[in-house]
């Protein structure tokens, strides 16, 4: 199995996680997904966006899965034997867990973009910090009481899906607009007992915080977004 990801990328960042964190054998393949390449545009099945899989299919076809969430079902499906499971185990809790990561997707993710690209603190950039803090308060009400995870004493594909997000919240929001997440009442307690225990997780650090001036590179990575600029259909909300 190939994974073709980005460095950055912090939604290739689940993929890369899921599959350190399975323990199965992949080989880790650097692409730029911005050059659209003949190549990397048929590979990813159209869209040339990180991440992306390829695998030997039972039949022995070569298949490329493109998307994140779909990567995590590819994952979880195929390696039913072997590593934790990132889904819960009946189909109303994995209902609710999807619910969740589209959540995150429509309603949490787009305001980390939109909070980082306004102007540092203008109006707006107040406006799109409380709808993400919004955002992560109702996700929070949500999670396992005692956790720390979302479902309980294990990590899975929801916190695999936001913990790269969170993490680039506490370095990139907290270096260009001096942001740090709150703290105060219960449901902060809470959500901060859950990144305790996700950012002490060997994969997340594996993929980002361990390799070497990882905090500084993103950093950089992040100025055209904090220019305003970078990837447009991140801040799409739904
Ligand atoms: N919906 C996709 C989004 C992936 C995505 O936006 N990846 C970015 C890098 S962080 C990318 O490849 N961008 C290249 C482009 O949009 O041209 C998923 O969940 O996998």
């Amino acid at each position: 199995m190939k994974l073709y990801c980005a460095w950055y990328c912090p939604i290739a960042q689940r993929t890369w996680m899921a599959l350190l964190y399975n323990g199965v054998d992949f080989e880790y393949v650097e692409i730029d997904p911005y050059e659209k390449t003949d190549e990397w545009i048929a590979l990813s099945r159209g869209n040339g966006q990180v991440p992306v899989l390829v695998d030997t299919a039972e039949d022995g076809r070569e298949i490329s899965v493109p998307d994140s969430f779909r990567t995590l079902e590819y994952i979880e499906m195929k390696y039913t034997d072997v590593g934790p499971r990132l889904y819960p185990p009946s189909a109303s809790e994995t209902a609710d867990v999807k619910y969740w990561l589209d959540y995150q997707g429509g309603k949490i993710v787009p305001y980390f973009y939109r909070f980082l690209k306004a102007e540092k603190d203008s109006e707006l950039a107040d406006e799109e910090r409380r709808t993400f803090e919004h955002g992560l308060e109702a996700y929070t009400n949500k999670m396992h009481r005692d956790g720390p995870f979302f479902l309980g004493d294990h990590p899975g594909a929801i916190d695999l899906a936001l913990a790269p997000f969170i993490l680039r919240t506490v370095i990139v929001l907290g270096h260009y607009m001096d942001y740090a997440l709150p703290t105060f009442g219960p449901v902060w307690t809470r959500f901060h007992k859950w990144w305790d225990a996700m950012r002490t997780f060997e994969p997340l650090i594996a993929t980002s915080t361990g390799v070497k001036d990882f905090s500084p590179r993103v950093i950089e990575f992040y100025a055209d977004y904090a220019a305003g600029g970078g990837q447009t259909d991140v801040t799409v909300v739904s």
